[in-house]
């Protein structure tokens, strides 16, 4: 049931198809059959609206998931803060909806107040737990934000709200780092994803919840999964299970997309182009696999 598909010789096709991902202004946007996009985290600072909206304006598709924790009730309950770019994200996505695109909204953790909007739709957002998605040719997604397979806030929410702060404290540190870093002419380096990566426990977690995530996915009948909420991109099969996180908004600025033929890609796009201080330094990255 997985023919098609080769995670390994998969990964350079990326490369050659990011060619095509380079987008003249003046030329109109890439268009997908899909694109799944998950935690934005709308209300915090950390929040890289700007890209985003950049990129939605060079990207249009027939579906359009918005993979939980897009918008931070955790944090906008502390604190207010919805800054301009951050409406014209709402306001983009809401377009997209009226121009006849599928938009599909699974709550995550961040933004499970909408959970109690199940089932309902606002204007012309369809808000569901979980959903499927079927690709061009023919493989079923489960589509979950992934937050239940999260051990930590399963057994102990207030121990969640605390990682919360720490996580916000880093993003902090890195915003201060990167302002130096820019004012030395150095590009964009995100500090906690560095911290992540080294982290041995970290990548423990990541690659257990990784597992869990997959094995449910083919407990359900499923081919493959596309989830978020643990900040990290990601394209492989998982004993015949096709893994796909669609990244963050706040450090990967990441985007799971599917080609009209069925195709799906990782593709990363760069710092906002009116910001001086990284825009300068940070060229637009592009997709560097696909499956
Ligand atoms: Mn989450």
């Amino acid at each position: 049931m997985l023919a098609g598909f080769d995670a390994l010789g998969a990964n350079w096709q990326g490369v050659t198809a990011s060619a095509s991902t380079e987008v003249d202004d003046d030329s109109g946007p890439l268009r997908y059959r899909a694109i799944f996009i998950s935690d934005i985290h709308l209300g915090t600072a950390g929040c890289q609206a700007t890209a985003l909206l950049d990129f939605m304006k060079h990207h249009s598709s027939d579906y359009l998931y918005l993979v939980g924790d897009i918008v931070d009730g955790w944090q906008l309950r502390r604190r207010w803060f919805w800054p301009q770019a951050h409406n014209d994200v709402v306001q983009k996505m809401l377009r997209q909806a009226r121009k006849g695109c599928k938009v599909v909204f699974i709550p995550g953790n961040h933004d499970e107040f909408a959970r109690a909007f199940v089932g309902h739709h606002f204007g012309g957002v369809e808000v569901l737990e979980d959903t499927v998605h079927t690709t061009a040719d023919g493989r079923a997604l489960w589509v979950t934000h992934g937050d239940y397979f999260d051990g930590v806030i399963q057994c102990a929410k207030w121990l969640a709200y605390v990682g919360d702060n720490l996580y916000e404290f880093t993003l902090k540190i890195n915003r201060y780092l990167n302002t130096l870093r820019a004012r030395m002419g150095l590009p964009y380096w995100s500090l906690s994803a560095y911290l992540k990566n080294k982290v041995k426990t970290a990548v423990n977690y990541v690659t257990d919840f990784e597992v869990a995530v997959a094995n449910e996915a083919r407990q359900r009948g499923h081919q493959g999964v596309v989830c978020g909420h643990i900040h990290r991109a990601e394209m492989r099969t998982i004993d015949g299970i096709l893994y796909c996180n669609d990244g963050d908004w706040v450090e990967s600025r990441s985007a799971l997309v599917e080609h009209m033929d069925g195709r799906l890609e990782l593709v990363y796009w760069g710092s906002e182009p009116g910001k001086p201080d990284a825009a300068a330094t940070a060229p637009r990255q592009l997709a560097h696999s696909s499956l």
